[in-house]
């Protein structure tokens, strides 16, 4: 057996040569030649009789327990089971392979036509559009709107967008932010009721998506800092946008929410967060050339490669603004509170998922003799991956319910504090959470989870983008402390009573004592920690900032798994979950500051340690 190289541009082309050997002479097959040969004794015996058997992927609902009990305990109706069952099937007959596709043929960018015209036009593969079709017509977006469920409507949607994310090749990033865009206009009070209509329909030719456009080159963290935009009012009252925006995801979107510094009459503008507003903007006319923007370049990323994601020249893009002069980010605000539980969901998503296939794929694998699935050690590390992903789920699960009490308004006082402080901890945690369990999961199969063409190395790529972006861990983290300061710490006086409640059931389970003990014991040492805060040196605050919010994710996780295990039917599964995930260190925080991790001095300690050896 020989191997030649072909290389046709970037391409590279391996072609098999078998070389067929009988006595002393030496024949040179191609590939296809081979084929036809199969069946003789020989080249059988050269490929070999042993096929490993894929994972299969079958219907996500009904594989997941712990989704189908969830909604037995808090949404037993019988229509939201019926459509999840359908939904499920869906997934895995058609939007499964429609996503592959997306993998396999990224988008592209024609920026001239044969004439030599500027373009700048984004071509997306069909699959794409047919995914933006299923979009509609399933309603993922327009469920969130609908309201039929009340307040159980998010929790309806966030369902479906569970099932279908690990499938739909990204298409999410741009419900993601459709779906955002809608709650901007809502909450403002429908400026752009037309928008908003088009953004919420189940009709596809009708269905518009949004995009984001936050990103500078200064800075996607520091936007306040960071955006150059600017944006001048025109006689008609609507504004041109002049800026260069760093990141823009899934660009071919229909319309966009952007941020721009409004000029005076002298061409100045304000500084900081105050200068800058909210724009809704067109992106493309009717005739399908741009309006006013230029598109750059494409992004080449590590992942997430079906959604076209540009540098957009902005070149007198036509908007109408949509804030408050001054509000911009204020009011952007909403649109990360809905992109950040989305990213919540196709986090824990792809956690399912890998687990899904991993545990399939133990009951198919024989090694030692014997298949995977009896071997207690593969079968411990799986059971983590449970354990992490079924902790995830409930956080998911009780942010979405939250958002969906706030819109009904049906939210308490307290229940609307807890979603603000926990969307950003369960966007960080749940995001760290899927790129460990996502990588192990890929090791459950060997060098096999390491080949292209499985489709799992794939889930590494995208999961990898979850915790960067709409905000880092540590710029998330921060945003765990804003939400503590500007509520003078009533989100945490919130969060403690909430799990304090949360842990009274479990009182009479006594399988679940050791659970309780140690998730009270850290609740008590995150008060005591929480108390101090204010006669810290300044910045330990900062320097606790991504302990502080680990600590509020997995006492949390750790009172909703209590909580889950406490309902009457229960089963000794879930009781096992609350305890393997409570035998952790729950309260990091605490524990790092017992070692001493934020004292004044350990600045300088990190900073000699990160920058030993270091030559300028
Ligand atoms: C699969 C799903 C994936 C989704 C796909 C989406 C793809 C799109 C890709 C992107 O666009 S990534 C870009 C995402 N960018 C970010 O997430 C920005 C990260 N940076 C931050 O979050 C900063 O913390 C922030 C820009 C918000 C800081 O801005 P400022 O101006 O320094 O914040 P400041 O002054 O503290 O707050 C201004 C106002 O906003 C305040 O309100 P008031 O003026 O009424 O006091 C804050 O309370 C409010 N605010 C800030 N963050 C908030 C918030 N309100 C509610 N929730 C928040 N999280």
């Amino acid at each position: 057996m020989a191997v030649r190289v072909c290389r046709r541009g970037n391409r590279v082309a391996l072609h098999m040569l078998s070389r067929s050997v009988s006595h002393n002479s030496v024949s040179v097959e191609t590939l296809s030649e081979l084929d036809s040969h199969t069946h003789t004794p020989f080249s059988r015996s050269a490929i070999g009789t042993f096929f490993q058997e894929r994972p299969l992927l079958t219907n996500p609902f009904t594989q997941d327990a712990l989704l189908r009990a969830y909604l037995q305990r808090h949404l037993p109706v019988r229509e939201v089971c019926d459509e999840l069952l359908r939904f499920g099937e869906r997934v895995v007959c058609e939007v499964e392979a429609l996503g592959r596709r997306c993998e396999l043929h990224p988008p592209a960018l024609q920026r001239y036509d044969p004439w030599g015209r500027r373009r700048d036009r984004i071509l997306t593969c069909d699959a794409w559009a047919q995914l933006r079709r299923i979009s509609a017509h399933e309603g993922l977006v327009a469920a969130g709107y609908e309201r039929s469920y009340g307040e159980w409507s998010r929790v309806y949607q966030m369902s479906k967008m569970y099932l279908f994310a690990p499938s739909a090749g990204l298409y999410t990033c741009p419900l993601a932010m459709t779906d955002g865009a809608a709650k901007v206009i809502e909450t403002l009070g429908m400026p752009a009721r037309k928008a908003f209509e088009r953004l919420t329909t189940r009709d596809d030719k009708r269905f518009w998506t949004s995009g984001q456009w936050m990103t500078e080159r200064r800075g996607g963290s520091d936007v306040s800092s960071g955006t150059e935009t600017v944006a001048k009012q025109q006689q008609d009252g609507w504004f041109k946008l002049h800026g260069f925006k760093w990141f823009t995801s899934a660009t071919d979107a229909d319309m966009t929410l952007t941020l721009a510094r409004i000029t005076d009459e002298h061409g100045r503008t304000t500084p900081g967060s105050r200068g800058l507003s909210l724009f809704l903007a067109k992106v493309w006319d009717s005739d399908g050339s741009s309006n006013g923007i230029e598109v750059q370049r494409l992004k080449d990323k590590l992942g997430t490669r079906q959604v076209p994601t540009a540098e957009l020249l902005l070149d007198g893009m036509n908007a109408r603004l949509l804030s408050e002069e001054g509000r911009g980010v204020a009011s952007i605000a909403n649109m990360l509170t809905i992109t950040r539980i989305y990213n919540t969901v196709c986090a824990v998503a792809a956690m399912r998922r890998i687990v899904h296939l991993s545990r399939e794929y133990a009951c198919k694998r024989s090694v030692f003799g014997k298949l995977l699935k009896d071997h207690a050690l593969h079968v411990q590390t799986l059971s983590r991956m449970e354990v992490e992903t079924r902790a995830a789920f409930l956080l998911m699960m009780e942010v979405c319910r939250l958002l969906g009490r706030e819109e009904n308004r049906s939210a308490s006082e307290r229940e609307t504090l807890l979603l603000r402080l926990m969307t950003p901890v369960a966007k960080l945690y749940t995001a760290k959470q899927a790129v460990s369990v996502v990588s192990e999961g890929l090791e459950s199969f060997g060098g096999q989870g390491y080949i292209e063409d499985t489709g799992l190395p794939s889930m590494l790529r995208d999961a990898q983008v979850l915790s960067i972006w709409e905000g880092t861990t540590n710029v998330l983290s921060l945003d765990v402390l804003r939400s503590i300061a500007k509520s003078s710490g009533s989100v945490l006086q919130a969060f403690f009573r909430d799990v304090e409640e949360r842990l009274l059931p479990a009182e009479a389970c006594p399988a679940l004592r050791p659970a309780l003990a140690s998730l009270r014991a850290s609740l008590s040492a995150l008060m005591r920690f929480c108390e101090k805060a204010e006669s810290r040196p300044a910045g330990a605050m900062e320097l606790a900032a991504r302990d502080l919010a680990y600590s509020l994710a997995r006492v949390y996780m750790g009172a909703l798994l209590v909580d889950h295990a406490s309902w009457e039917h229960a089963t000794h599964t879930d009781v096992y979950t609350a305890l393997r995930w409570c035998d952790q260190d729950l309260c990091p925080v605490v524990s790092r500051d017992a070692a001493g991790c934020f004292d004044p001095q350990t600045t300088a300690m990190d900073s000699a340690l990160v920058y030993d050896g270091l030559k300028l």
